[in-house]
């Protein structure tokens, strides 16, 4: 069957599979080491302690917006009707936080960042992503770490709502890379040819940030 045989609704599964089928956005590099599930220089803690600028946005769900713009096919503005009408998943993981503290078996559920793509379709020139959120924050990643299959746009922890001063209502987590890549409050996704400082980077932190290789900060 030719492309233009396929119904528009499975032409998105075919792109899926062809992706996972290509490793599109995979470069191998994410792999936790599986003998070392606490990275170097962290320690464990029980509780989910608050880290942000200290303006915590107020959004209700019915101003909330998503936005998702740059390099791709079909630009996207989400509404929350919309973006909880998205194929919807769970996902379990660990938080490591560049100030030393980790915590263990997160669960969240939200909509994972590879079903977004999918219908954003990144262009082939793109690689890195810029998040921008409601209080001003922005950080950057390669697009290939923002697409890790446990990446999500989280809008429930441990079963239940997350909460503002989390993120709430939508925060990405990306497990695999230090904390302060996970977005809190996010509003924006621009995909773009080449890396850029987000806030922190800007302000001395690593550009990639990686916690099994300790990159906290940019001279290391
Ligand atoms: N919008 C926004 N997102 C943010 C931040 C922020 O200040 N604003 N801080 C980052 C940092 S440095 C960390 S460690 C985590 C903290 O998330 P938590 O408060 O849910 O633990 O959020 C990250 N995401
Ligand atoms: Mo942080």
């Amino acid at each position: 069957m030719s492309d233009d045989q396929i119904p528009e609704d499975s032409k998105l599964t075919t792109s899926k599979r062809r992706w996972a089928a290509e490793g599109k956005f995979l470069t191998g590099r994410i792999s936790r080491p599986e003998t070392e599930r606490l990275p170097p220089g962290q320690h464990l803690v029980k509780n989910w302690p608050v880290l942000d600028l200290g303006q915590q946005p107020v959004i209700s769900i019915e101003s909330w917006r998503l936005e998702v713009r740059g390099l791709i096919e079909t630009p996207l503005d989400l509404n929350w009707a919309a973006f909880q009408a998205l194929e919807q998943s769970t996902m379990v993981s660990d938080i490591h936080c560049v100030t030393t503290w980790s915590r263990y078996d997160n669960k969240w559920k939200g909509v994972a960042t590879r079903d977004l793509l999918d219908l954003a379709m990144p262009k082939e020139e793109t690689g890195y992503v810029m998040l921008t959120s409601y209080d001003g924050y922005t950080t950057n990643l390669p697009l290939s770490d923002f697409a890790a299959e446990d990446a999500v746009l989280a809008t429930a922890w441990e079963g239940l709502p997350l909460t503002r001063d989390h993120g709430g209502p939508m925060r990405l987590v990306v497990p695999h890379l230090y904390f302060w890549k996970s977005a809190k409050w996010l509003r924006r996704i621009d995909l773009l040819p080449a890396d850029k400082a987000g806030f922190w980077e800007k302000n001395g932190y690593h550009m990639y940030g990686d916690p099994w290789r300790e990159q906290r900060y940019f001279e290391d």
